[in-house]
């Protein structure tokens, strides 16, 4: 008992890091204006940069008593070359003030203090709560990672009383942090529950929410990283890291979406995934032989279930070595994948960080990465062992971009065998030594010519790992878009992969985590998210699959995937009442291609993700602040799904507006919480009165037909107005970022007791071919014909009685 004390108090002392006790940067002594920044020099002989990169994003960088280096590189940034836009600077006695079109930052002088106002009504946004800190003493050496490798840098802001914190990536908690604290550090966490930290991805970016009005604050610092909001005290929200610079972007709204966007100038912006991405996805730790892989896509094809894509999990290789094929088990991998593709199913293998390290030559991932010195390395000289899957392994260091092109064009092995995706797991990196990192503390990164430690790049391993991957595809089938998926990463993820949650449990306190989860990594740049449908851990049942369906058909990434000694979870295998259940499920999902397509397309291009949380729709409505068990998918479509055993019904909440039950076309008038069924094979979701959703025709598989008829569901707002969009394109090339895409919109207007639909003239130079539209207007009720035109890529009107 007392023992446990003891820990207990130890956890507490962990968790709490008293900044308090930092020095803080010194006074503003004078400051100098360039182009872009303002640089001040401190009393301490600190300095402080703030750099104007838009109206409505401000860079701030400090070095504590030292002038900022000049060397400044960053893994996360996608954007470096902003166009200075107009800004000033004023001062006063007390204060320097920047001001641009959109933002006022104040910096008092002494103490130095910055504050964050609206340039126009001068509304505070956000500020500090004391001057930028730095752990001169070592004060907090006794909780470092790597003292050696960096002093703690902290900065504080004011809490406030009903200020809402948003994002930080992949965190087993809910959707508003207020009141709860993190740490960044990636790593491998089998069978997380909530409150689990940290997990696999450090994303060190958030939203703050406060009377309507959003910041956000990204601190680019890939160091063991803090945030706490207004946990250990109600006087602050702070942020720091053991090391590195004290370096953060502060981003103005006053929406969500507007901050979603620009975070993705400065990070850059998710490309599109081939569309077959959206299609059903399964897996299992592992299939093998190669008649198993066959059995299972029989089976999803016997029964009528759509499949897209099937996984080889880590058994496939031979003594699990990267870049081979055990010859038993998969004696013709060209020969399986080809007979897939002519099932229409495509095939990701897993593609782990550590090779192999044998004595013998004749494996030539090591051979070749060891005589050309890419391997990563201990201070000593060294090479660093871990102990992953293959036993004894070696690390790439993907720092270096000779590394990099290399790991890449090893990839033309499994595009040379027809294999469709890359899938990167053990990439935090996870160790089986030491899952700490301690066991590679002196291990040395080129790091763009800084050789640092592991207490700088763990966090941004799986990043560059992702990096090297995707450009490879990209080099060695530049006309297909590249599919990588991840579960380690570092802010900028977005650019190169797509992620999944990890390894989770099959129970109902896992599953109620996937909203939460799913739409916080959407307000943190990454919108192509999942996570094992059914759960990875554990023996599952029926009715956790089904309503783990119920989530996840409506997510970018679905796929079913098992532990190996889990119970078997396939569709089927629970017997036919629950698989007549998914089947509707996964038959909707690709029913509503078309719409999620054109949603996910929104997101490659403006950063809005698609699986998104109420508050990003409704951010002046304080009751979506902290709601995280109902969900949107773009603008329009609203679902509320069960997330606990022998429940059928919930309460509902729908935001000011008319909303229409998806199932039944019944009315509802929003702003208010409603109570409805959901029998087990309803999940309740409701449209957006005034959206138009595109459907497409029943597939088995994405490209097996072309999508024809559209079928635009139009659903009236209370004066009959409607609006949508349908995006299309290849699907599979990279043309459409040279405009190979038709953008098609669509608007609704009442006329008399019928409608005037007007379809716009399409933009973009993609023609899907001669095709169908057929126009429904659901509030006309269930015998209302539906209008069939030609769609011949020319703007029509036509009348809707
Ligand atoms: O140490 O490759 O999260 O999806 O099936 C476990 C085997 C390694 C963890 C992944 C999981 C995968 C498993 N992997």
């Amino acid at each position: 008992m007392k023992k446990l004390l003891l820990i207990l108090v130890f956890v507490t002392t962990v968790n709490a890091q008293d900044i308090t006790s930092l020095e803080k940067i010194g006074p503003v002594v004078r400051f100098e204006k360039t182009d872009q920044t303002v640089t001040l020099q401190c009393h301490d002989n600190s300095q402080v940069q703030l750099t104007v990169l838009a109206p409505d994003l401000v860079r701030v960088r400090a070095a504590f008593t030292k002038p900022i280096p000049a060397k400044d590189h960053s893994w996360a940034i996608a954007k470096e070359n902003w166009t200075t836009p107009r800004w000033n600077v004023t001062e006063t006695p007390d204060a320097i003030t920047i001001t641009t079109d959109e933002l006022e930052v104040v910096v008092r002088r002494s103490p130095l203090l910055i504050d964050f106002r609206d340039a126009r009504t001068h509304q505070l946004l956000n500020a500090d709560e004391r001057p930028m800190s730095y752990d001169a003493n070592g004060r907090l050496a006794g909780i470092q990672f790597d003292p050696k490798a960096g002093m703690f840098v902290a900065a504080s802001k004011k809490f406030g009383f009903d200020e809402h914190f948003y994002g930080l990536g992949e965190k087993a908690a809910r959707l508003d942090k207020r009141r709860m604290s993190f740490v960044n550090w990636n790593s491998d966490t089998p069978g997380y529950n909530e409150g689990k930290d940290p997990i696999y991805q450090t994303i060190p970016f958030y939203i703050g929410l406060q009377r309507g009005v959003a910041y956000g604050i990204f601190f680019d610092n890939s160091y063991r990283s803090y945030f706490d909001f207004g946990r250990a005290s109600s006087e602050r929200a702070w942020f720091g890291a053991e090391g590195g610079e004290m370096n953060y972007y502060f981003f103005y709204g006053p929406s969500i979406k507007k901050i979603l966007s620009r975070y993705a100038d400065l990070t850059g912006r998710m490309p599109l995934p081939p569309l077959w991405a959206l299609g059903n996805q399964q897996s299992r730790w592992s299939y093998f032989p190669d008649t198993m892989v066959e059995e299972v896509v029989n089976e999803y094809r016997k029964r009528d279930l759509p499949l897209d894509v099937m996984y080889l999990d880590i058994d496939y290789m031979h003594g699990y070595r990267v870049f081979t094929f055990d010859k038993e088990r998969f004696p013709d991998p060209k020969g399986l994948t080809e007979k897939l593709r002519r099932q229409g199913v495509k095939v990701v293998t897993i593609v782990d960080p550590g090779i192999k390290h044998q004595k013998e030559r004749g494996y030539h991932a090591f051979d070749q990465g060891l005589e050309k010195n890419f391997f990563q390395r201990r201070r000593n000289g060294d090479l660093f062992v871990p102990r992953v899957w293959p036993g004894d392994s070696v690390f790439v260091d993907f720092t270096l971009p000779e590394a990099r092109r290399w790991w890449g064009d090893l990839h033309r092995f499994y595009t040379d065998n027809g294999i469709a995706g890359i899938w990167n797991d053990m990439n935090e990196p996870s160790d089986f030594v030491d899952q700490t990192g301690k066991n590679q503390l002196d291990v040395v990164s080129h790091d763009d010519g800084e050789k640092t430690t592991h207490a700088k790049n763990r966090n941004s391993f799986a990043l560059l790992m992702a990096r090297a991957t995707y450009e490879g595809l990209e080099r060695i089938q530049p006309d297909r878009r590249p599919y990588v998926i991840t579960r380690a990463a570092y802010a900028g993820i977005q650019r190169y992969s797509t992620m999944w949650t990890g390894d989770t449990n099959s129970t109902w306190e896992a599953l109620s985590l996937n909203i939460p989860m799913f739409t916080s990594l959407g307000l943190s740049g990454e919108p192509f998210v999942g996570s094992d449908v059914g759960g990875f851990i554990g023996r599952g049942n029926g009715e956790l699959l089904v309503r783990s369906y119920q989530i996840s058909f409506l997510a970018p990434f679905c796929r079913n995937h098992k532990q190996h000694d889990g119970y078997d979870q396939e569709p089927w295998r629970f017997g036919k009442y629950y698989e007549d259940i998914i089947r509707k499920y996964l038959k909707l999902r690709y029913a509503l291609l078309p719409f999620l397509y054109t949603t996910l397309e929104e997101a490659h291009r403006t950063g809005v993700p698609l699986f998104r949380p109420l508050v990003l729709n409704y951010q002046d409505d304080a009751n979506t602040h902290n709601l995280d068990d109902q969900f949107m998918i773009g603008d329009d479509l609203l679902v509320a799904p069960i997330m606990k055993p022998d429940v059928t019904s919930r309460r509902v909440y729908l935001p000011a507006g008319t909303w229409y039950d998806y199932w039944t076309n019944k009315r509802h008038t929003g702003g208010t919480t409603i109570t409805v069924d959901a029998a087990l094979d309803v999940v309740p979701m409701f449209v957006r009165g005034g959206a138009i959703i595109p459907v497409g025709p029943m597939l088995n598989y994405v490209g097996e037909k072309p999508t024809d008829p559209v079928t635009f569901n139009i659903y009236p707002d209370d004066a009959g107005s409607a609006s949508g969009r349908l995006y299309d394109d290849d699907g599979l090339s990279p043309a459409y970022k040279q405009g190979a895409f038709r953008r098609t919109a669509l608007t609704v207007r009442r006329a008399g007791r019928g409608f005037i639909v007007s379809i716009g003239t399409p933009e973009g130079t993609y023609s899907p071919g001669p095709r169908t539209f057929n126009l429904v207007v659901k509030s006309l009720g269930p015998d209302a014909k539906p209008l069939i035109i030609k769609d011949d890529g020319r703007a029509h009107e036509v009348e809707l009685k």
